[in-house]
């Protein structure tokens, strides 16, 4: 693989991942070339008022990657990206495949301290935001960060109001010139299917988080086979309301499993209920997927009459675990089938399948995808656990990487010595071969399907002034499943609160969600016999004194 720190598949492995059809040898910029062929003139993508044709969709990504290239952009080049969904989005990159760039998938929360830190990580050589977004002014935010590495580079800019110096990408997505020739010149260009087609953010990783590289061989597996299990035809209508820039929308099967069959992928820049039913509405959308959260709200305003949801017909739920109630009242609240998905950006997917009995639907997060994903459930010990006992879920397969890129100690821990992944996950085999996810060994905050780092939050409440040490927990919270919550030993100075650390998180520029929304002062933390912080005692003492305080 061109780029350095990224860990291939083993050799034999990966013949035998081609021999079985599982990885075609096509970058993705080649298939959205066959995708065009095949559905030329039916609509691809629809963005409120806009709607973009399958061979136009084609035309303008080719457009704007020879435009990329005239920026010194090349195949081997990282691009960061911040959008929120809409067409230029999926636009720019379907541009990227084209020519061997690999988008790095920033999420619309993430600031200074998240933004920075991947520019350095991926090497960017560009940075992809919008003018604004929510009063949040991206473009001066972006143009900082692009002034911040070694040799300057070009901010791309969505929106009206592109400051001089930055380009116009709704400008470098016009139609010019012979779009056959530019084709044939951007054929040439195409990168080898072994490399990196984009970057995902772990959400289940210590520290800072990790990303993932993907690559056009494994990720057109995952969306094609995805878009199988899922039953995704040429009358799929999708809506993507959670963010692209997550595993789950892009390509599970998501917008790029919709556009593989020639469907109509309708991208929503919210998953507010009334944005998300209008939607559904409008467009007669068949099929959606969410996080429980916004499942959750989502039923309660189901009853509302206004909109005709009766298009719906399944709902594909994850990210967090799902609980039992909302379950069982999602298909009949919508009038669908409900979908339990339980995947990860590092690759593993699991679905219901639409025709599960309802107890499987309900009870359970699915089975894989693939017949060549491998699975172990083990103890402590790394010893598989006796069948249908709970353990940690190791796996490897054909669209789960073998190592983070640049990151060659964590993977020592993050992956086994023989390639396994351990994903962190606490699951076991359901009598019907299922999984059901029973919890998790790592140390993160699921807040509504976005994953926090308990690493990264304490190391940042560290440096607040007034506290001595810190120690995160995932509280309990009944919207969002979980909430970042503090307990600070106060040191020196003033003393901590909630709203100190509020201020000292927006000064470091840190995505909003990670801020701690609970502080708990604590004498001491309780520790484990190898003498760590023991979260599970504190977390336990500090939900006994909540009790107490209701
Ligand atoms: C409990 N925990 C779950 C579930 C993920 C589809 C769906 C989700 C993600 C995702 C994704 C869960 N019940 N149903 O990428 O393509 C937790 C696990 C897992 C971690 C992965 C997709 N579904 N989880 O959530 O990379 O702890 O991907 O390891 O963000 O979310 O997080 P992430």
């Amino acid at each position: 693989m061109k780029r350095a720190g990224t860990v291939p598949w083993p050799e034999h492995e990966a013949e035998r991942y081609t021999a079985a059809g599982h990885w075609r040898g096509r970058p993705l910029g080649d298939w959205m070339w066959s995708w065009s062929e095949s559905y030329g003139s039916r609509t691809a993508l629809v963005d409120g008022a806009t709607r973009i044709g399958y061979r136009e969709l084609a035309v303008r990504a080719d457009a704007l990657a020879e435009r990329l290239v005239s920026l010194g952009l090349g195949d081997g080049d990282n691009l960061l990206v911040q959008l929120p969904n809409c067409w230029e989005f999926v636009a720019l990159f379907l541009a990227c495949q084209r020519i061997g760039v690999a988008p790095v998938l920033a999420l619309m929360p993430h600031r200074e301290h998240e933004l920075e830190y991947l520019a350095e990580l991926a090497d960017v050589a560009a940075i992809a935001v919008p003018d604004t977004c929510r009063d949040f002014d991206h473009q001066t935010l972006a143009a900082k960060i692009a002034g911040t590495r070694p040799r300057p580079v070009p901010v791309l800019v969505v929106g009206d109001r592109v400051e001089p110096g930055h380009v116009d990408l709704r400008a470098a997505l016009r139609i010019e010139g012979d779009a056959e020739e530019r084709r044939g010149r951007l054929d040439e260009r195409a990168p080898d299917a072994g490399e990196v087609a984009l970057f995902l953010l772990s959400g289940g990783t210590t520290g800072l988080p990790k990303i993932i590289a993907r690559t056009h061989n494994d990720y057109e597996y995952n969306f094609r086979r995805s878009g199988e299990v899922c039953g995704f035809t040429a009358e799929t209508t999708y809506l993507a309301v959670l963010p692209l820039a997550h595993n789950f929308p892009l390509g599970c099967p998501g917008v790029l499993g919709t556009l593989a069959v020639g469907g109509l992928a309708v991208l929503s820049p919210s998953p507010h209920p009334r944005t998300a039913f209008a939607e559904i509405a409008r467009e007669r959308v068949t099929i959606t997927s969410v996080v429980p959260a916004v499942a959750h709200r989502w039923l309660e305003h189901a009853g509302d009459r206004t909109y005709d949801l009766t298009s719906l017909e399944l709902v594909q739920v994850g990210g967090s675990v799902l609980p039992a109630e909302l379950a069982r009242e999602l298909g009949p609240g919508l009038g669908c089938t409900l979908q339990q998905v339980y995947g990860m950006a590092e690759g593993l997917l699991n679905y219901t399948r639409p025709d599960d009995p309802s107890q499987v639907l309900r009870e359970t997060q699915g089975r894989p995808i693939s017949e060549a994903d491998e699975i172990l459930v083990v103890d402590a010990e790394g010893r598989p656990v006796p069948d249908g006992a709970t353990g940690e879920l190791l796996t490897r397969g054909p669209y789960t990487p073998r190592g983070y890129y640049r990151a060659p100690q964590h993977n020592q821990r993050a992956f086994t010595a023989d390639g396994w992944y351990r994903t962190g996950d606490l699951v076991r085999w359901h009598p019907s071969g299922n999984l059901v996810v029973e919890g998790r060994l790592k140390d993160l905050v699921n807040r509504g399907g976005e994953k926090v780092s308990i690493d990264e939050v304490e190391d940042l409440v560290r440096a607040v002034p007034g506290v001595a040490d810190a120690a995160a927990l995932a509280l309990p919270d009944p919207a969002l499943g979980e909430r970042v919550g503090i307990c600070v030993i106060p040191g020196d100075g003033p003393r901590p609160t909630l709203e100190t650390v509020h201020a000292f998180f927006a000064a470091r520029g840190v995505a909003a969600f990670k801020t701690p929304e609970l502080l708990y002062l604590v004498e001491e933390f309780p520790l484990t016999p190898v003498g760590k912080v023991d979260r599970r005692t504190l977390r336990e003492r500090i939900l006994a004194l909540a009790e107490v305080s209701v």
